[in-house]
């Protein structure tokens, strides 16, 4: 192939690098390829890629002699390090108007120091989030992209080609300035970390107190499946309990490790929750649950010394126990994703990022693994009203908590009583008791205030007017332009309900 002719270059073979590749040279596109260890990028072109239009090339000088101007170099490589050792080796030979795209779950943190640091010799840097594991990146991934818009505006027709298509619309649109492609990949896979967890717990439910085998929770989760609960995950979990371990005959659930690892997503969702004071308590509690499930050895060992809870058989109604759970379900999934996208508006506002968390959950209806019918609901909540302060006030999400509250208590209630731990229902829930609560029961750490002296009271006033930075025009405080304040926000909701 003659240098200057592939459209974009991908670094990085392992395996969502390859499906990439063979996604974007599939939709027409032609690729230069790059890997470190030169013998994967050969197998590569001996093997999947071969026959293809795309090039392998063995240094980074070739690599990039081998795109066209302006370059779009793709990197899909381990996050953390690795990423700069690339960027360090390739952006001396790029040129002023060229593109890097980091595509790994990278920090965003670093992603705004990678995009401050190139920006310098003019090169655009894309911190973009890829969603969907292998299959999504071979088949059609959900992309949120974040950098300068005149980058995005630059691989904005191969990006919207290569992405999973939804009712004719591509799952990439751009996200926003610096790290706030991968930003909203981090909370993404927060709210992953909390459907998982939710499921985890129906099951616990129905296979311990309800006493459900394997063929009969393939059928329930088939059945959920078919309402609106329609999602990937429902939809898999639901092939799982049908699959049979080839050694012992069972079904595999049943034989299978459970220990559940994790990787540096979820830990840095809270750590920003924290910081930004938004309560996450859904991917909390998933977090966690991971956390103790990896002290497998541990765990054996307490539950020979820690004492088991005295419970009687459940002899109630199992139909109604399988509806409970479905709400309960249901409720706290809506209660984590009201949870993620408040993190993801708080944190537009700190860093200005102008985020559209209806684009948001437009991207995320297909290509990655958290897709479902339901994300459908949240773009209309957020086309009824842009500014909604939580998901939760949002009319049609309302309705569902108010018909599935009372099945929501008695699934969790009935947890309880069986010593089944359901960390992710009850958080969901407890947010949910508190947030709708007017006064709470925090009063009781208040100690009450002296009230100043009124001379001293007046002088306090003068000055905070005069000199509290929060007291200026947002604008004035660099701050981006709201047009409504939270309590105008709450107060517009209300008058609306009113009619
Ligand atoms: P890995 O995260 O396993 O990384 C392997 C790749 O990184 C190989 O190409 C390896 O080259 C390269 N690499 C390493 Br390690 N250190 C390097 C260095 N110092 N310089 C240059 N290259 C280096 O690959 P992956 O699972 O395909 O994931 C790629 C990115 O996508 C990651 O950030 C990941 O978090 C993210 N992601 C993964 C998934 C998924 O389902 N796997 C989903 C969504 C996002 P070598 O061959 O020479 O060792």
């Amino acid at each position: 192939m003659t240098p200057n002719q592939c459209d974009i270059g991908l670094i990085g073979l392992a395996v969502m690098g390859e499906n990439l590749v063979l996604n974007m040279e599939s939709k027409g596109f032609s690729v230069a390829v790059f890997n470190r260890t030169t013998e994967v990028t050969d197998k590569f072109a001996a093997g999947r890629g071969r026959n293809k239009n795309i090039q392998p090339t063995r240094t980074m000088e070739e690599f990039v002699r081998a795109l066209k101007r302006p370059r779009k170099a793709m990197i899909m490589v381990k996050a953390g390090a690795p990423v700069d050792a690339v960027i360090n080796q390739l952006a001396p030979l790029l040129e002023k108007g060229d593109v890097i795209i980091d595509g790994g779950n990278s920090l965003f943190t670093d992603t705004q120091r990678r995009g401050k640091e190139l920006e310098q010799s003019g090169i655009h840097f894309v911190g973009c989030g890829v969603s969907g594991g292998e299959e999504g990146a071979l088949k059609g991934p959900s992309l949120m992209p974040g950098g300068s818009r005149e980058s995005w505006e630059i691989i904005a027709p191969i990006f919207r080609k290569i992405a999973a298509q939804v009712e004719g619309e591509p799952c990439c649109r751009y996200m926003g300035p610096d790290g706030a492609g991968h930003y909203v990949k981090m909370v993404h896979n927060g709210i992953e970390y909390g459907d998982i967890q939710l499921i985890c717990e129906a099951y616990a439910i129905l296979k311990d107190i309800a006493g459900m085998d394997a063929p009969e929770l393939a059928g329930t989760f088939a059945e959920w499946n078919k309402g609106e609960l329609d999602s990937y995950l429902i939809e898999i979990t639901s092939q799982i309990f049908r699959k049979i371990d080839p050694e012992t005959g069972k079904p595999l659930v049943d034989v299978i490790l459970d220990k559940a690892g994790q990787k540096g997503t979820g830990i840095w969702t809270l750590q920003s929750a924290i910081k930004q004071s938004i309560v996450i308590s859904t991917i909390n509690a998933a977090v966690e649950a991971r956390v103790i499930s990896s002290r497998k050895e541990e765990r054996v060992e307490a539950s020979k010394i820690l004492p088991q809870p005295k419970v009687e058989k459940f002899e109630g109604d199992r139909a109604h126990l399988v509806d409970a759970v479905r709400d309960a379900l249901y409720a706290s999934k809506i209660v984590s994703y009201a949870q993620g996208m408040e993190l993801l508006g708080t944190a537009s506002t700190e860093y200005r990022w102008n985020l559209n968390l209806g684009d948001i959950a437009t991207i995320w209806r297909g290509g990655c693994i958290i897709r479902a019918k339901f994300l459908n609901r949240i773009v209309e909540a957020y086309q009824r009203d842009p500014m909604l302060p939580n998901l939760l006030l949002d009319r049609y999400f309302t309705d569902i908590i108010e018909r599935t509250q009372h099945n929501w208590r008695i699934a969790v209630s009935t947890a309880v009583l069986h010593g089944v731990a359901v960390p992710a229902f009850s958080a969901s829930l407890a947010y949910f008791d508190s947030y709708r609560q007017a006064r709470l029961s925090s009063r009781i750490k208040n100690r009450p205030k002296k009230r100043p002296h009124r001379k001293r009271q007046r002088r306090i006033t003068r000055v905070n007017r005069v000199a509290r930075p929060s007291r200026l025009p947002r604008q004035a405080r660099g701050l981006p332009y709201l047009s409504e304040s939270r309590a105008t926000r709450f107060r517009r909701i209300l008058r609306a309900r009113a009619v």
